[in-house]
This record gives structure tokens, sequence and C-alpha cells, in this order.
């Protein structure tokens, strides 16, 4: 990445918390790829935000290597954006350290992932659930990143990240660049295929709700044909069809049909016909995908040296940050 062009900046994190899913494929991926080439972008596999839930470590060392080769996968390129694993880049969390002392309980107490994975995960409310969006704020303000492409779930942390930085500026002068979301209508916020009142989630218990990246293709059509639909035969867009307007609203974000166009294409088929039609595009446009990530898993030199590089690029821009942080708020020079 050359920084000394004008391009303004992108930052971007995933979480090695499952195999990818076709939510953060048409939420978040998708646009990562698009954008690259008009922006300085960095992208990173956040395994610090990852162990807010309970891992098996072996697992998570073995899926943050998989998540970094899916970003190349489905076409960012090393040569032009930076890849790299968070837990490499030691700025973050000490950034979020000096961040989370400019951060309030109240607003932290406000944010509704909290709420929710707490609820799933009332045996380990740990600190840094509760802290964790400290840290994607850290992640971003860092590289005084200008935009950051997320899905819709994410817009209530990007807020509190503004909130921060413009704290931070208002006290000890201008530091941070305030970061906008960069959130595209077509499916920024895809629904569990089994429960389409939640969100897919790659961490969902039950596979049938979401599409891994990786799944074959006969997985994929036999999902989408299981998916929870209503008793109704129309496909019509509509808020009491949850689950057909998912469905829709995927078909239409993988073949850049609108809505409308799909609901006319399907009008007097019936349900059947119109999932595995949804199946069918979705496998044909994650098979190339799959092909790249298994290439990339003959070359795991290749791979380490990828994130390695990017380890090394993103910890230089990291440290100007956080120097110029830890002067402001007045920890001696070294
Ligand atoms: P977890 O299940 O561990 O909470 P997740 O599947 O929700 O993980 P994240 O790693 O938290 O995924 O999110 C990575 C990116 O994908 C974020 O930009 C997020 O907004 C986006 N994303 C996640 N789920 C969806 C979804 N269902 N629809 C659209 N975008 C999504
Ligand atoms: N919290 C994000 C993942 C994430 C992120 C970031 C996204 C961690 N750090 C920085 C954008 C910018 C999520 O999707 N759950």
């Amino acid at each position: 990445m050359e920084n000394t062009e004008k391009k303004k900046i992108i930052l971007s994190a995933m979480q090695p918390s499952g195999e990818p899913t076709l939510g953060n494929y048409l939420g978040a991926l998708k646009n990562w790829v698009a954008l690259q080439d008009d922006y300085n972008c960095l992208f990173c596999a956040a395994d610090l935000h990852t162990i807010t839930v309970r891992q098996e470590p072996k697992v998570l060392r073995e899926r943050s290597i998989n998540v970094l080769k899916l970003f190349m996968a489905v076409g960012i390129d090393p040569e032009k954006s930076v890849l790299f694993l968070q837990s490499h880049v030691h700025q973050h969390a000490e950034l979020s350290w000096v961040l989370s002392c400019n951060t309030q309980m109240g607003e932290l107490s406000r944010m509704t992932q909290f709420k929710d994975k707490s609820q799933k995960h009332a045996d380990n409310i740990n600190a840094g659930l509760f802290t964790y969006p400290v840290l994607m704020a850290a992640d971003i303000l860092l590289y005084k990143a200008d935009l950051v492409p997320v899905g819709h779930d994410q817009l209530q942390h990007l807020e509190i990240a503004r909130d921060i930085a413009g704290r931070f500026n208002h006290f000890y002068g201008d530091t941070f660049t305030l970061p906008e979301p960069y959130i595209q209508k077509s499916g920024s916020r895809i629904m569990s295929l089994s429960t389409p009142e939640n969100k897919m989630s790659k961490s969902d218990p039950n596979p049938n709700g979401f599409i891994s990246l990786l799944d074959p293709t006969d997985t994929i059509i036999k999902k989408f044909k299981r998916a929870v639909t209503d008793s109704d035969s129309e496909v019509r867009y509509s808020p009491d069809k949850p689950g057909i307007s998912n469905l829709l609203d995927i078909y239409s974000a993988v073949t850049g049909k609108t809505i409308a166009e799909a609901e006319k294409e399907f009008s007097g088929f019936g349900y059947g016909d119109f999932k595995l039609a949804v199946g069918e595009a979705v496998a044909s446009m994650l098979k190339p995908i799959q092909e790249k990530y298994n290439d990339l898993g003959k070359n795991p030199d290749y791979v380490k040296e990828v994130y390695t590089n990017g380890a090394s690029f993103a910890s230089r821009l990291a440290d100007r940050t956080l120097s110029k942080v830890y002067k402001k708020v007045g920890f001696v020079a070294k």
C-alpha cells in the first residue's frame, strides 16, 4: 500500500469466530473488494475481539489463518491492501487502554451487541465483552480511517467510535479522524435461514441458519430448501414474510437484480422453485471463491508472508498514532 498517494483510508475487520458466512460476504467482504482500488485499505482478522467469547485455542489459531485466506479468496489483493492479524500489532491493545479511560460505562452499557452476547453467553459476561467497542474504536482510530465498510449490525459501534474520537480530540487537541460507516443498502442485513428474525451469524450453533462460504453446493441447496418461510406461496417482499424477504434480499444482492425484478421473475412460481434458484445462484457465486481458497491452502508459506508483511506495515502506521496519543495524555517519552 502506497500511503503517499492522497487516497482516503479504509479499515475493517472480521472475527475469526467461525467460518465466514454469506452474511459476512454480502454485508462486508464484497464491499472491501470493491473499494480496494480507490482507497488505501487495511483489513484484519480480529482475534483479540474473538476471545470475548470462550474459544478453543487450537481452533482459534486455525480460524485466524483461514479468515485471512478467505479475504484473499474473495478477491482482496495483498498487493493493494494490507492484511494482518490484530494480535500481531500490539498497538491495538495499547490504544484500547487509553481509549477505555475516555469512555463512559453508561455509553458502553447501551450497546445492543453487548446485551445480545451477554444473553447468549450468560456464563461468561466478561469485562472484554463490555469494552469490545473500545478495542474496535482503537482498530479504526489507529490508522486514521476515513471509512469503515461493515454490515448494518455494526452501526452502533461505529457511532461510539466517533464519539470516543471526538471526545479525545476535544480534551487533547486534534488527534483522530472521525470515521464514517460505509453500509450498502443491498446485503447489509442478511438474516438467519432458520430464524429469519435474527441476523445470520457465523457462531450460530445451528448450521442450518447460515451458509458458510465454504459449504459445498449440495449443502447450500439443502439449506436453502429447508429455509424457514411462511404458509403462503407468493414470492413477495413484505414485513410479514421475513423468510421470503430475506431470500429475496439474498437473491437480489447475489444477482444484482432489484427486488421488484426478482418478484416479477418468480411470480406464479412456488417457494420450492424460488428456493432452488436462490441456492443455485449462491452456490455458483461461491464456487470460484472456494477454488481459490483451496489453492491458498496449498501455499501456507505465501499466506504467512502476507500476514507477516501486513503486520509490520500496519505496526509502523499504528505506532505514529500511538506515540502521538501517549505524548498528548502526558506519558514521558522513552
Ligand atoms: P459472530 O457470530 O462471532 O458474532 P458475525 O458472523 O456476526 O460473528 P463479525 O465477525 O462480527 O460476524 O462481522 C464481520 C462483518 O460482517 C461485520 O462488518 C458485520 O457487520 C458483517 N456481518 C455480520 N453478519 C452479517 C449479516 N448477517 N448480514 C450482513 N453483514 C453481516
Ligand atoms: N466488531 C466487528 C469486527 C471488528 C471491526 C473492527 C469492524 C473488529 N474491529 C474494526 C470494523 C472495524 C464485528 O463485525 N463484530
